[in-house]
């Protein structure tokens, strides 16, 4: 299915005259609308090609309908998504949950969507169907060389079907970890896992970057052998450069200062990029900015102000994915709807006095600098983010016009309505 654009503009058209009001009233309270509007055009948000079947839990599993049954119509899914907000033109691989054969025509199709590939994704926390070896102990800290071999191999496989499409980048999620006190040894589980990130690292092509994700629990629920921000940062420190670590929302213990990490690691040159989701109790994988929208702008906040003070480009410098998976709403509405929440925060972020805040800051006049980070908060931004959606030749409104059109419905029509999506 592809989106019409005479519907996008109709639908626009329908909501331009509300939409214009709110955005005259918005740059007035706004000084910087204009250059905000502009860095919202340029920022792209990776979409999980796991994200558009309908997740699970251990439980079970509802299935919904018309879900993408091959690669090839998840890059068509992102493409629709796309094509409603312009602000998800990359999607990022699981391997072998998505395998490619014929590189050539995944890569025209994917141009054809106007996507990029983003972070391919390694896979040894399950065993694969043609595999030596088994993963229950753990894949590149596993006492057994010759398991650390095979995961090792996974992963400069993955490299290379990476660079093939163009990815530049990998991220690294690990299971690793023990279930009960004694199972392992701390330091050779460590070193275990430098070793194998060491040979990882240097199949890397030149203009790679090697994002190593932290966990602290699950599955895995006495110790995690990358559990957290220290503990990445230690791994990712001693490999180089082109090793950063990843933050992931949903990966840390409960009421951890995410925003204060995020600082750090900027700081250090260790920062790689996002997963984005938001959680109550852990790793809950929910729609980002469902819970927790203060955090979600305080993160952004101080990835603008640590961006700005390195002169780094806010679209390109990190990596920026989002993590969500879901067994009640329609997969493509809820990641429209996180799009829309880290566009949100971002703009809030954008809008902080940073000028103001620092003198704030100097004066240790605490009172003002919270003024200055809740007034940029409680200001509503939708105008300009909506506002960047229509320059793009995006949807005003895009969960509005996905339902008017009747995309799910569609894709039943198409797929069927017992589908099982690759991967989860
Ligand atoms: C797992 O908890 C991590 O968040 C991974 O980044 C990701 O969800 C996984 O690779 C997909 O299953
Ligand atoms: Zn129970
Ligand atoms: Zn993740
Ligand atoms: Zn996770």
């Amino acid at each position: 299915m592809i989106l019409d654009s005479n519907k996008i503009a109709a639908h626009n058209e329908g909501l331009y005259t509300a939409h214009k009001n709110k955005l005259v009233f918005t740059a007035s309270e706004i000084a910087q609308s204009e250059s905000i509007i502009q860095k919202l055009i340029d920022f792209q948000i990776a979409i999980p090609s796991w994200a558009l079947g309908t997740g699970g839990t251990r439980f079970g599993r509802f299935a919904g309908g018309g879900e993408p049954r091959s690669l090839e119509e998840k890059i068509e899914d992102v493409g629709l998504l796309h094509a409603l907000n312009k602000a998800s033109g990359a999607i990022s691989l699981h391997i072998p949950w998505d395998t490619v054969t014929d590189y050539k025509s995944i890569k025209a199709l994917a141009a054809q969507h106007d996507l990029k590939f983003d972070a391919v994704n390694s896979n040894t926390f399950q065993d694969q169907a043609n595999s030596e070896h088994s993963y229950k102990f753990g894949s590149l800290q596993n006492v057994n060389k010759a398991i650390r071999k095979q995961a090792v191999q996974h992963n400069i496989d993955v490299i290379q079907q990476g660079a093939e499409l163009g990815s530049n980048s990998l991220t690294i999620w690990l299971a690793d970890g023990s279930n009960f006190p004694g199972q392992l040894n701390f330091r050779k589980a460590y070193e275990n896992t430098l070793e194998s990130l060491q040979e990882i690292y240097a199949a890397l092509p030149a203009d790679w970057k090697l994002f190593l994700e932290y966990k602290c629990a699950e599955p895995n629920f006495y110790s995690t052998t990358v559990a957290d921000w220290g503990q990445s940062y230690s791994y990712v420190k001693k490999l180089g450069d082109k090793a950063k670590t990843l933050v992931d929302l949903g990966h840390h213990l409960p009421n951890a200062n995410i925003e204060q990490i995020v600082s750090i690691l900027l700081m250090d040159d260790k920062l790689g990029g996002f997963h984005f989701n938001d959680s109550k109790y852990g790793d809950d994988d929910l729609t980002a900015g469902a819970l927790k929208p203060y955090q979600l702008f305080l993160i952004f906040s101080e990835l603008v102000e640590g961006m700005d003070a390195r002169g780094m480009n806010h679209a390109t410098d990190l990596g920026w994915m989002i993590d969500a998976s879901h067994n009640i709403k329609d997969p493509m509405e809820d990641l429209l709807q996180s799009v829309e929440a880290i566009m949100i925060a971002y703009a809030q972020a954008l809008s902080v006095d940073r000028k103001a805040l620092e003198i704030a800051q100097n004066e240790n006049d605490v009172v003002k600098a919270q003024e200055i980070l809740q007034n940029a908060f409680r200001t509503d931004v939708r105008a300009l983010v909506a506002e960047a959606r229509l320059r793009s030749g995006a949807a005003l409104n895009p969960v509005a016009l996905y339902r008017q059109l009747g995309v799910r419905e569609n894709l039943i029509g198409e797929r069927g309505l017992k589908t099982v999506a690759t991967g989860l």
